[in-house]
């Protein structure tokens, strides 16, 4: 097996625990945030000098608006800063930025914040780093079905011409390689409405690090875990037991 093969293609991680992170360190509302944002430079500079294709990290949920508006309103600040401040490491590692979700519940202003930043990287190559913001794994396919429903309406489509692939063609994302490898800081283990269609055969990682805690080192030892992973998967069951019986 090429080492290729054994590398993943594209990572999502679902960075949770900065609200625990800002209690556990006495620090003001919402700061655990402001700290989670930091520690993603480290993760990303990771990813690009991995070979890594994609990184996809959930920013905020469908169901994040049910927070307190004061948090919501702190996010909705900390993430238009984060973009701004974002730019020029994108031109430096040569990163293209990308953000999936449901766009029309956002601000005019962070919508086109995010149109800019996406057109001027969109030519990078080096790697993609998307950004989910007020996305949700089932909004995702009821908007992807959407579509489909609107060309059979139109005479485009028809119903008994719809399956998984077609459906799959208008998730988000459809462009880009399936997840490989879904992360979950902070100890839950959920898939909380994260990537559902894109991750069916995602290995899943759980970690109780806390987001703001989460360092490269944890990262490269679950990205060698998905190596031997991928190397028992290239096996049959039986190679397995062989391979543990000999010494
Ligand atoms: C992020 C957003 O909890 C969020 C606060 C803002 C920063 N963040 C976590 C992000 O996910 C935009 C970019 Cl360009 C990068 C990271």
């Amino acid at each position: 097996m090429s080492i290729s093969a054994l590398l993943p293609r594209h990572i999502a991680i679902i960075m949770d625990g900065n609200n625990r992170y800002g209690k556990a360190n006495h620090l003001g509302k919402g700061q655990g945030h402001v700290a989670g944002k930091d520690a993603l430079d480290p993760i990303v500079e990771y990813c690009v000098d991995t070979g890594i294709e994609v990184l996809t990290v959930f920013a905020f949920s469908s169901e994040n608006w049910q927070r307190p508006p004061s948090e919501v309103a702190l996010l909705m600040q900390l993430l238009a800063s984060t973009i701004h401040e974002q730019m020029p490491r994108m031109h430096e590692y040569r990163i293209r930025l990308r953000f999936i979700g449901d766009r029309s519940q956002l601000s005019e202003e962070l919508q086109a914040l995010m149109a800019d930043a996406e057109a001027k990287t969109a030519d990078f190559t080096a790697m993609t780093l998307v950004i989910a913001i007020s996305y949700g794994g089932q909004w995702d396919i009821a908007h992807a079905a959407k579509q489909l429903a609107q060309q059979v309406e139109s005479g485009k489509l028809r119903a008994e011409d719809i399956d998984k692939d077609l459906l799959g063609e208008y998730v988000q994302l459809a462009d880009a390689p399936a997840v490989d490898m879904l992360i979950r800081t902070g100890g839950e283990y959920r898939l909380s409405n994260f990537l559902l269609w894109q991750s069916a055969y995602a290995e899943l990682f759980f970690t109780q690090t806390l987001w703001p805690s989460f360092a490269v080192d944890e990262l490269s030892a679950m990205v060698a875990e998905f190596a031997q992973r991928q190397r028992r998967f290239g096996k049959t069951s039986e190679q397995i037991v062989t391979e543990q019986q000999t010494p």
